[in-house]
């Protein structure tokens, strides 16, 4: 069997019914090319992991105990590698993050292209351990390693017109065997409101447990915005847009009553298809209840205040 679900996830909820219908469609269609070996001919030997020294840690980390790094790069959602949990660990070594560039492009002041390694000299990097919850009512406590979002925008010059900032992430057919098939209209989009996007607690991350991000993970750069469902939290990120429209974002339209644009994680508004009042954290036999704005309130409920959080999910 390719598709496998944790035990406590009916298949039909962990994805929205077009996206279910899709994945039967690359089932189908992966069978023709030659199903497993597709998928599990790609595992590549395990990268080399570099480390990078002392860091400091961010007062903004929860005191929760980190989930273990077992659990972090192996567990993942990274659709363009496949659809279950185990196939980016797998597949996504395959993924080349070196040499990597970032286009901005825009509401910019001009259009650049930025390096990952002028990007990794905008701030110094920290360590933020923040618990991250998907919509799929798991979630997860990540000693990530990175630096504010806000560093890295200031540096792409955005126009005082820009009011929304989007994100598109690789899309190489080369190695990423699902970007191929439509089971989600690639490239990964994704986008912030510009306050949201400058917000201490959003960052740019670069690496988890001290050493480079592994790429199931979203190397070699990723958004963590931890207050809003997985999601959000865009993997291996080449092109960055400013605007004065928001984007309707991959996941939008995967599931448009499913998936908002905000997605503030809500454990009043349920999923139409379960409730998001439970959690079950990875490694954790019983379900946790879920915070709303995933435990951040204190420090981002005042960007939606007038903001109906019902009709704006
Ligand atoms: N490019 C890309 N980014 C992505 C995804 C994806 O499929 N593709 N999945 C998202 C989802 S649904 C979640 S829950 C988080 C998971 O991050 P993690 O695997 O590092 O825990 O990544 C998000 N970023
Ligand atoms: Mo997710």
């Amino acid at each position: 069997m390719l598709i496998r679900h944790p035990p406590d996830l009916p298949g039909s909820e962990i994805t929205p019914q077009g996206l279910y219908l899709r994945r039967r469609q690359f089932l189908h269609q992966a069978g023709a090319l030659g199903g497993a070996a597709l998928l599990g001919g790609l595992a590549g030997p395990a990268r080399a992991q570099a480390g990078f020294g002392p860091l400091v840690k961010s007062p903004t980390s929860t005191d929760e105990k980190p989930n273990t790094r077992q659990d972090i790069t192996t567990y993942n959602n990274f659709y363009e590698f496949g659809p279950n949990k185990d196939d980016p660990a797998r597949v996504a070594s395959r993924m080349k993050t070196r040499p990597w560039t970032v286009q901005v492009e825009g509401l910019v002041k001009k259009p650049l292209t930025l390096g990952l390694e002028e990007i990794l000299k905008l701030a110094p990097l920290e360590e933020r351990i923040y618990r991250l919850r998907c919509v799929e009512a798991w979630s997860m406590v990540v000693p990530w390693v990175g630096f504010p979002l806000k560093r890295l925008i200031d540096a792409c010059a955005p126009l005082g017109s820009a009011k929304f900032v989007e994100f598109q992430t690789l899309a190489d057919p080369e190695v990423m065997p699902l970007v191929r098939l439509p089971l989600l209209d690639w490239p990964y989009t994704e986008g912030l409101r510009m306050d949201e996007a400058l917000h201490p607690l959003t960052i740019v991350a670069v690496g988890l447990y001290g050493e480079v991000l592994p790429h199931q993970n979203g190397a070699p750069l990723r958004l963590v915005v931890p207050w809003k469902y997985g999601f959000k939290s865009a993997k291996s990120i080449v092109r960055i847009r400013f605007a004065e429209q928001s984007v309707t974002t991959t996941w939008m339209k995967a599931g448009p009553g499913e998936y908002g644009y905000f997605a503030n994680v809500n454990p009043e508004v349920e999923h139409p298809r379960w409730s998001q009042a439970r959690e079950r954290r990875l490694g954790e036999f019983l379900k946790r209840k879920t915070l709303p704005f995933n435990g951040y309130a204190d420090q981002v409920a005042g960007l939606y205040t007038g903001l109906d959080l019902r009709r704006w999910f």
